[in-house]
């Protein structure tokens, strides 16, 4: 039987820190995630489930976008996503009575923790403009209740269509259909706070903004760099991939201002050996390098490689363009500037340097630890130039390889998720359903809580997702939250985002990855895009939590035909019913789905064409893959400060936190530490153990506080600290985001300790 959830609200908890570990997953992760999925799911769902994650014909895992091996094994999951599936797939269910007992200020004071235990939500829900309960409302009501609030809008940019990466490509194409069909790019999406940032330096350098490898590519590179990435936890089946890259004779090298266990030495669950032996040592070489230290990094790489003229001249001279003014930059680096950025020795950065030069093929792996800086798409630009120098695009075990968070944020975005849509995009749109699509640019997460704040959006609608816990400037991002004339959020389990309302607000409970999914017209099955552009199908199995659940499709659909009218050209019941009509619009809208009804039946699903990775063909403003140059910053930081990165712990997915230990990095019950290098420490005059409140400082002279954390020694580079997300992002200012991309510069806040104000 699943165990009840919690009474208690542990939101005041009191971690306790221990010595960090230098493996992952083996038999303590195999025990920690069946003995998690078993209190949500009980037993018997708990085989049935996890038996179907990743298999052909089976449902994509909704952890994360790293991609399924052509024979998966049994059990192709891991630890992680088994506690994903366990969230979703929990017997836990929030019934009327649970709003009827809890009033929405009451809700407000839960952590995020307590409200995620509470289950699977079962009906629509309204808060009426000065109630204090949600209460049950009827599909159709509350639809007519969301169009009623669109149409009183002066102009159709005064809503903000929200978008979290586990949305379907069928209800993401439906989604995008409807706002645009409304008149607004107003799109934001959770790729805005992640890889936003890769997909600006790849687009301008390489012409697409997705990563170049394959599993394929991987299993046969020479030397695979990690920088800023966290597999072990956030991806642990890449683990499998690194193991089997390993075996093939690649040298892998870590670039992380934490020593993170995942990276350093794996314990395949999949495999007896790995399950009892000592594991597979991963990480050759580990440069820890300073927060904010990899634009230095990678200059100095090239700036070595130049040197030794060690460039693959031909491939430059064909395919390339801007080397003259990008190589005069890299000569001109300073060493004690790399240094400085970097905190490395010299010789760490040579060593790597050798080993790239005696490298054919070469991949660049990456995550948040690259995108959310300010300087992020000056660094991955730098990336690319390292790559291009030695001709590692297009080429068999060689690429960019920046590995995506959500499982479907890739698809949502191909499918049109993007508040900057392209011209290609809009024009095919208006010749499939014959109409004017919005041209002016829509808001992206940062300019839509601006938005709201000032009051220019007033409707806000969010297909999944924690928008006011994921996004920075909580005091700030929920009073822009509570302006709003409706807040509106299709979800699977409640979170911070639904107790945090405009003046109404309404919850649509929505059927997820593991459950059946059957419309009139029968079984529907879902696609999804992996991080590696592989498109496949998803079909949960299991009875929907509730009768008369809608899944995301059904609930775009029908909204949209309540708010557009019975006379809109785009059939949207029949979109609801039978998603192969959707997905033969999808098909003549979006390059690369020809034939995908039937493609996609194949198991495995299909490739996504990508022109620098299958021909070298780089469809840039240039028409070439473009050298770029980038002035060498790095953060800065007052004396007597530290640089925060706000990351994720081992029990939590993004917002949702599973449990209150981080095993891997020895800390158990609790989330309020702060992890400072024991050096700076004795410099600040503090102590391990000791209480503390975060104090972040900003340019315009404000500061925001978090309060009570734990200092906690651990050996982090210096000059940095690390602290989880979300309680954390209270300290990140709105205003202080990556240039270009826009994205909040969750990986660097500059902070002070003061004594704990016990808040
Ligand atoms: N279990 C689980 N899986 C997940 C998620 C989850 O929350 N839980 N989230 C999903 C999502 S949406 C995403 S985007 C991914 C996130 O995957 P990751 O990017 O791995 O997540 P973070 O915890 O933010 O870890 C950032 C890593 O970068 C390092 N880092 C920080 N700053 C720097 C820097 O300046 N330079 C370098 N070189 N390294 C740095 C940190 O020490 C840490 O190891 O995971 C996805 N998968
Ligand atoms: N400080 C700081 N902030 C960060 C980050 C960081 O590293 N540091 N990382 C950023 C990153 S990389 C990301 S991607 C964002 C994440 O931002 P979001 O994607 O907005 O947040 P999640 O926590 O992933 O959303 C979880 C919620 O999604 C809902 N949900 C789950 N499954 C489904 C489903 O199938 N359908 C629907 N409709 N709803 C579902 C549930 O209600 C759950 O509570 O956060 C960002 N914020
Ligand atoms: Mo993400």
């Amino acid at each position: 039987m699943p165990k009840q959830a919690p009474e208690r609200d542990p939101a005041q908890d009191d971690p306790e820190v221990g010595a960090p570990k230098h493996a992952a997953a083996g038999l303590p992760a195999v025990g920690h995630s069946l003995r998690m999925a078993n209190e949500q799911m009980g037993a018997r769902r708990t085989v049935a489930t996890l038996l179907k994650v990743n298999q052909h014909g089976g449902f994509d895992c909704p952890g994360c976008a790293w991609p399924e091996p052509d024979k998966p094994h049994t059990a192709e999951f891991c630890e992680n996503g088994a506690k994903a599936v366990a969230e979703e797939a929990t017997e836990r269910r929030i019934t009327a009575e649970f709003f009827a007992a809890h009033p929405v200020a009451e809700l407000a004071e839960r952590s995020g923790y307590w409200l995620g235990q509470q289950g699977r939500l079962t009906q629509p829900v309204l808060l009426e403009e000065g109630a204090t309960h949600y209460t049950p409302v009827s599909w159709e009501r509350a639809f007519e209740i969301v169009a009623e609030e669109l149409r009183a809008l002066d102009t159709p940019d005064g809503a903000a269509f929200y978008t979290s990466g586990r949305t379907s490509n069928e209800a993401a194409f439906a989604y995008q259909l409807f706002a645009r069909r409304l008149g607004t790019n107003n799109l934001p999406d959770c790729s805005n706070m992640c890889h936003e940032s890769s997909g600006s330096a790849l687009v301008e350098t390489l012409g697409v903004g997705k990563g170049s490898v394959s599993l394929k590519d991987l299993y046969q590179a020479d030397l695979i760099i990690v920088a800023g990435q966290n597999p072990g936890t956030n991806h642990p089946r890449m683990l499998s991939a690194l193991e089997r890259a390993k075996r093939a004779g690649a040298t892998i090298v870590s670039v992380n201002p934490l020593p993170e266990a995942g990276l350093e030495r794996f314990k395949n669950p999949q495999q007896a050996r790995g399950l009892v032996g000592h594991g597979t040592k991963l990480t050759d070489l580990f440069l820890q390098i300073r927060l904010g230290g990899d634009l230095a990094l990678f200059r100095a790489l090239n700036q070595l490689i130049l040197a030794a003229d060690a460039v693959d001249h031909p491939f430059v001279a064909e395919h390339c363009h801007g080397f003259e003014e990008f190589a005069a930059e890299a000569k001109s680096t300073e060493r004690s500037a790399v240094l400085a950025a970097t905190g490395l020795e010299w010789s760490q950065i040579e060593q790597l340097a050798e080993l790239v030069m005696r490298s054919e093929k070469v991949i660049v792996c990456w995550a948040m630890g690259l995108t959310q800086h300010k300087h992020a798409v000056p660094t991955i630009r730098e990336v690319v130039n390292f790559l291009l120098l030695r001709g590692n695009v297009g080429r068999t075990g060689a690429g960019v390889c920046p590995v995506r968070g959500h499982s479907n944020v890739q698809g949502d975005r191909t499918m049109g998720i993007f508040e900057r849509p392209s011209t290609a995009f809009l024009d095919a749109l208006e010749r499939e359903f014959d109409f004017a699509p919005p041209r002016h640019h829509g808001f992206d997460a940062v300019e839509s809580i601006r938005a709201m704040r000032d009051g220019r959006v007033k409707v806000f609608f969010a297909m999944g997702g924690n928008f006011v816990a994921a996004t920075p400037d909580t005091e700030v991002t929920e009073a822009a939250m509570r302006r709003c004339r409706l807040t509106v959020h299709v979800s699977t389990k409640l979170n911070r985002s639904h107790v945090v309302t405009g003046a109404r607000a309404l919850i649509l409970p929505t059927l997820g990855r593991t459950d059946r999914d059957r419309t009139a017209k029968g079984d529907q099955f879902v696609t999804v895009e992996d991080s590696m552009g592989i498109v496949h199908s998803s079909q949960g199995r299991l009875r929907p939590p509730a009768p008369g659940l809608l899944s995301e499709t059904a609930i775009v659909c029908r909204l949209a035909r309540a708010t557009l009218g019975a006379g809109d050209q785009v059939p949207w019941e029949e979109f609801a019913a039978d998603y192969d009509t959707v997905r033969e619009r999808i098909a003549r809208v979006v390059p690369g789905f020809t034939d995908f009804n039937a493609r996609v039946r194949v198991p495995g699903g299909f490739a996504l064409p990508h022109g620098p990775r299958d021909s070298r063909t780089f469809p840039t403003a240039t028409g070439k893959a473009n050298f770029t140059v980038n002035p060498l910053t790095a953060p800065e930081v007052p004396a007597g400060r530290l640089l925060l990165q706000t990351l994720r712990s081992h029990d939590q997915y993004n917002t949702t936190v599973y449990g209150l230990d981080d095993r891997y990095r020895g800390i158990t019950g609790g989330r309020r530490v702060v992890l400072v290098n024991p050096e700076d420490l004795a410099e600040l005059g503090l102590a391990e153990g000791a209480f503390v409140d975060l104090v972040s400082e900003w340019h315009d002279g404000s500061e925001r506080r978090a309060p009570h954390f734990k200092l906690v020694g651990y050996p982090v580079a210096r000059g940095g600290a690390a602290a989880y997300y979300p309680e954390t992002n209270v300290l990140i200012p709105l205003d202080s985001t990556a240039d270009i991309s826009n994205t909040p510069t969750s990986k660097a806040v500059v902070i002070r300790f003061e004594p704990d104000s016990g808040q």
